[in-house]
C-alpha cells in the first residue's frame, strides 16, 4: 500500500472538520450504555493556552476515548472560569473592559482547544461570568442565607488603610500593599462567609476512603480540617481550651490570644496597647511562625480549678484568636511553646503528674474556618442581597434573579467596592417595605463558581434550578477528575462541601461528587525551571505543534512522565516520538497478508493488555512504552498483518487520533472512524509465553529443569530426548529405564 510521506499539518485540520461534520462528541443519552463522566478543571481564560493546559487535557482526552472505546457513553464537557481578578487587573492595565478582555480571550482559547483534537464536547459548557450561570450562584447563595450556611460576620482580615479594602494574601508584596506600597494591617472586617465548619466533620476522608482519592489529598484536607478532641476549662471567668486535661497542675500561667474579649475590656497600659497594635499587623502566618516569643502581661490573676493557685493572664500573639476559645492553659513543664514562653518571662514551669482531672466539658474543634467569600471587587458574582435600614439584610426575591452585573461601571479601585459608586444599581427599594434601601456591593470569590459548574454541565440550558436533579441522578458522580495539586485544600474541599449542602436540599442522593481524583504534575522549561516568560524558557504549544503536529505533542504528554510527575519538556524525546508515529505511518506499506506466528500473537495480546490496564489506571507512560515495544516487534518483521495493524491504530488511536483516522481509511477508504472502533480484546491463551519449564526427575528425585517449546510439550518423545541431552539428568541414568511418566507441560520422571 503506498500512503506518501506523514505531514501531520496535512491531514489534522482534515481529520477535526470531519469530526465536527459527524458532530461525534456530542454527549447524547443512551440507555443501553453505561455512562461515565470525565472531568478536568475548567481553565481560567487568560487568553493563552499554555502546556500545562495541555498536560492537563491531553491524558484526560485520551483516557475519555479509550473508556469509549471500551464501551462507555463517555461525557467529557469543558468550561470558562471566567470571573476573577486577573480580568480586572488586566482590564485596567489596557483600558479594555474585563467582559470584552474575557470573552475575546475565551475566543482565542477556544480555537486553541481545536487544535488538541479532544472529544470536548462543547455543548455542554458554561462560562462562569454569564448571568446564564451566575444567576444560579446568587440562587445558591440565598437558599445558603436561608439555612444560616451564608452570613455575615466579621474575622481578621488583610487591610490597606490607603485603599480601605480587604486584600488576600497574594496581594501582599512583604507587609506591603501591592498598589499602592502602604503597611498592611490586621483588621476585623464584616464580610460574608460561608458556614463550612458546620459539615466539618463530614467533610473528613474515612478510613478506607469513600472514594479513590490521592493519599495526599485525604491526609492534606483531614489534616486542614484538624479535628481536636479536647475539654474547656474554667479560670476564674476565662475559658481555655486544652487537649491535655491532665496536665492542668502544672499549668502555672494563662495566655489569651491580643483580640480576646478579656483583653478588650481590660483597662490597658501603655505596654498592652502597643503589644496589641504590633500583634494586629502580623499575618497569622507570621504568628505562627514565629519562635521568637512575644507578649506582655495584663496585671490580672486567676485561680487553677486543680491547684488552687493564683496564676498570671499574659497576653501572646503565639495564641490565635479564631481557635478554641482563645485563651489557652499554659503547661511549660509539657508544651514547647508554652516552655520558650515560660523561659523568655521568667515564669514557673512545675512537673505534672498528669493524674489531675478538672472538672470541664468535653468538647471538639476543627481547625477548618469558615469561608471568606466576600471581595470587594467588580468582576465577580454580584451578592443578591439588600440591605434595609429597616429590615435588616432582605433577599432579592427568586423572581429579580439574576441581579445583573452592570456593564458600565467604574472598576478602576477606590477603596470601596466598584459597584457602590453606581448609584443607580445601588439604590433600590426594599423587597420588605419598600422602603429606600441599596444593594450589597461586594462580589463573591470566584471558589464558588467553581465549587459546582461541573453540576451545570450536565444540563446547561437548565432553567428551573442550578441543575436537573433527573441529568445529575443520571450522569453523575463525576467518574474522575483530573486536575491540579494546587486544588487539594481549597477548591475540592469546596465542592465537597457544595455537594453535602445539595444533598441536604434534596436536590441529589450521593455525598462525593466525584469518584476518582488524579492531580497532574509541572512541565518544566528545558532547562530544568518553572517556565516563565522572564526566563525565557516557555515552550508555546502552538509552536511544538506548527513543528511536529498535534498527534506527536499529545503522544509526547503522555510519554515524557507519569501524569502526577514534574519534570523538563524535552526537545529531542519528542524528537523521538514523531519518529515513532512516522515508523507506524510507513509501517502500512507492510501491511499484507500472511499468518501469525505464535509470537506475533503473543506480543499483540501482550500490548493489547497492557495498553488497556495502564489507560484504565491512568499510566499513560506506561502505555505508551508498550506501545512501542510492540512497534519495534512489528517493524523488524517483513510484513505484518491487517490484523496487526488494524490493532495497533485501535490502541493508538486515544493518543494520536488524526494520524490513526487517516492510516484508518488509507487501509479501508469505506470504513467509519476509527474511534468508531471497539477497544481490542486480549485473549489470554495468547499471553502465555511460547516456551514451557518442565521438570526433569529420577526416580523421583529433582535432578534438572528443562526449556521446551510450547508446540512439542504434546510429544512425550521431543520432551524425552531434550530431558536425557541434559548433563545433569544423564549423570542418573546409567542404569536401563524401567518406566518414563509424563505430565504434559510439567514433569518428566525416568524410573531406573
Ligand atoms: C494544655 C496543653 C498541654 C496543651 C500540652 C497541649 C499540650 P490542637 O491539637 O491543635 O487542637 N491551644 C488551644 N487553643 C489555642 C489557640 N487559640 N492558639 C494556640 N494554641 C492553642 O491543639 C490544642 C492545644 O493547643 C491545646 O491544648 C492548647 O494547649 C493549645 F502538653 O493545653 B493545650
Ligand atoms: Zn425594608
Amino acid at each position: 500500500m503506498k500512503q506518501g510521506r506523514y505531514f501531520a499539518d496535512k491531514i489534522e485540520a482534515k481529520w477535526r472538520e470531519n469530526w465536527k461534520k459527524q458532530n461525534s462528541f456530542e454527549f447524547k443519552d443512551d440507555p443501553k450504555k453505561q455512562k461515565y463522566y470525565n472531568l478536568v478543571e475548567l481553565p481560567y481564560p487568560s487568553g493563552d493556552l499554555h502546556l500545562g493546559h495541555w498536560f492537563a487535557f491531553v491524558p484526560a482526552d485520551v483516557h475519555a476515548r479509550f473508556k469509549k472505546m471500551s464501551g462507555f457513553n463517555v461525557f467529557y464537557p469543558n468550561g470558562f472560569d471566567a470571573f476573577g481578578l486577573p480580568a480586572e487587573n488586566a482590564a485596567i492595565k489596557r483600558g479594555i473592559h474585563p467582559r470584552d478582555w474575557t470573552m475575546k480571550n475565551i475566543e482565542v482559547m477556544r480555537t486553541q482547544f481545536d487544535i488538541m483534537g479532544t472529544m470536548i464536547d462543547w455543548t455542554h459548557s458554561t462560562i462562569t461570568c454569564l448571568p446564564d450561570f451566575y444567576r444560579w450562584n446568587q440562587w445558591i447563595f440565598l437558599k445558603m442565607f436561608e439555612k444560616g450556611i451564608a452570613y455575615r460576620g466579621i474575622a481578621l482580615s488583610n487591610w490597606c488603610p490607603t485603599d480601605q479594602t480587604v486584600l488576600a494574601n497574594e496581594h501582599i508584596e512583604a507587609g506591603k500593599c501591592w498598589r499602592c506600597g502602604a503597611e498592611v494591617v490586621q483588621k476585623e472586617v464584616e464580610q460574608w462567609f460561608l458556614a463550612i465548619t458546620k459539615y466539618a466533620e463530614s467533610l473528613i476522608w474515612k478510613n478506607p476512603p469513600q472514594a479513590d482519592w490521592p493519599k495526599q489529598v485525604i491526609e492534606g484536607q483531614n489534616n486542614w480540617i484538624g479535628k481536636s478532641e479536647g475539654m474547656l476549662i474554667d479560670f476564674s471567668g476565662i475559658e481555655v481550651f486544652t487537649t491535655k486535661p491532665e496536665t492542668i497542675d502544672g499549668a502555672t500561667f494563662l495566655v489569651v490570644a491580643p483580640e480576646h474579649e478579656f483583653v478588650k475590656n481590660l483597662s490597658k497600659t501603655k505596654e498592652v496597647e502597643d503589644y496589641v497594635l504590633a500583634a494586629s499587623k502580623k499575618t497569622e502566618m507570621e504568628r505562627k511562625e514565629d519562635r521568637t516569643k512575644s507578649g506582655v502581661f495584663s496585671g490580672k490573676y486567676v485561680k487553677n480549678p486543680v491547684t488552687g493557685k493564683d496564676v498570671p493572664v499574659w497576653i501572646s500573639d503565639y495564641v490565635l484568636a479564631g481557635y478554641g476559645t482563645g485563651a489557652i492553659m499554659a503547661v511549660p513543664y509539657v508544651d514547647e511553646r508554652d516552655r520558650e514562653f515560660a523561659q523568655k518571662f521568667n515564669l514557673p514551669i512545675i512537673e505534672t503528674k498528669f493524674n489531675a482531672k478538672p472538672k470541664g466539658e468535653k468538647t471538639i474543634n476543627y481547625h477548618l474556618r469558615d469561608w471568606s467569600i466576600s471581595r470587594q471587587r467588580y468582576w465577580g458574582t454580584p451578592v443578591p442581597i439588600i440591605h434595609c435600614e429597616k429590615c435588616g439584610l432582605v433577599p432579592v426575591p427568586e423572581k429579580d434573579l439574576p441581579v445583573e452585573l452592570p456593564y458600565n461601571v467604574d472598576y478602576t479601585p477606590k477603596g470601596k467596592p466598584p459597584l457602590a459608586s453606581d448609584e443607580k444599581w445601588l439604590n433600590v427599594k426594599c423587597p420588605k417595605c419598600g422602603g429606600e434601601a441599596k444593594r450589597d456591593a461586594e462580589t463573591l470569590d470566584t471558589f464558588f463558581d467553581s465549587a459546582w459548574y461541573y453540576y451545570r454541565y450536565v444540563s446547561p440550558e437548565f432553567h428551573k434550578g442550578p441543575f436537573d436533579p433527573k441529568e445529575v441522578a443520571k450522569l453523575m458522580p463525576v467518574d474522575v477528575y483530573f486536575g491540579g495539586s494546587e486544588h487539594t485544600l481549597g477548591h475540592t474541599l469546596y465542592a465537597r462541601f457544595f455537594t453535602k449542602f445539595f444533598k441536604e436540599l434534596g436536590l441529589l442522593e450521593f455525598d462525593e461528587f466525584a469518584k476518582k481524583r488524579i492531580q497532574h504534575g509541572v512541565i518544566l522549561g528545558p532547562d530544568g525551571d518553572r517556565m516563565s516568560k522572564s526566563r525565557g524558557n516557555v515552550v508555546s504549544p502552538d509552536d511544538v505543534v506548527k513543528e511536529y503536529g498535534a498527534d506527536t505533542v499529545r503522544l509526547y504528554l503522555c510519554f515524557m512522565m507519569p501524569y502526577e510527575a514534574t519534570s523538563p519538556w524535552s526537545p529531542t524525546a519528542i524528537g523521538g516520538v514523531y519518529k515513532f508515529l512516522k515508523r507506524a505511518w510507513d509501517l502500512l506499506e507492510k501491511v499484507d497478508k500472511g499468518e501469525l506466528s505464535r509470537q506475533d500473537l503473543s506480543k499483540m495480546h501482550q500490548a493489547i493488555k497492557k495498553v488497556g490496564v495502564d489507560l484504565e489506571n491512568l499510566a499513560f507512560n506506561t502505555a505508551v512504552s508498550s506501545l512501542m515495544i510492540w512497534l519495534n516487534h512489528l517493524t523488524s518483521k517483513k510484513t505484518v498483518t491487517s490484523e496487526e495493524y488494524k490493532t495497533l491504530l485501535r490502541l493508538l488511536a486515544p493518543f494520536a487520533p488524526h494520524i490513526t483516522d487517516e492510516l484508518w481509511h488509507l487501509l479501508n477508504p469505506n470504513a467509519n472512524s476509527v474511534h468508531l472502533e471497539d477497544w481490542p480484546v486480549f485473549q489470554s491463551k495468547y499471553l502465555i509465553s511460547d516456551s514451557v519449564n518442565i521438570a526433569v526427575q529420577v526416580n523421583g528425585k529433582l535432578r534438572d529443569a528443562i526449556v521446551v517449546k510450547r508446540e512439542f510439550i504434546k510429544s512425550q518423545e521431543k520432551v524425552e530426548n531434550e530431558a536425557k541431552s541434559s548433563q545433569k539428568v544423564a549423570k542418573y541414568l546409567t542404569s536401563a529405564i524401567k518406566k518414563v511418566i509424563y505430565i504434559e507441560g510439567k514433569i518428566i520422571n525416568f524410573v531406573v
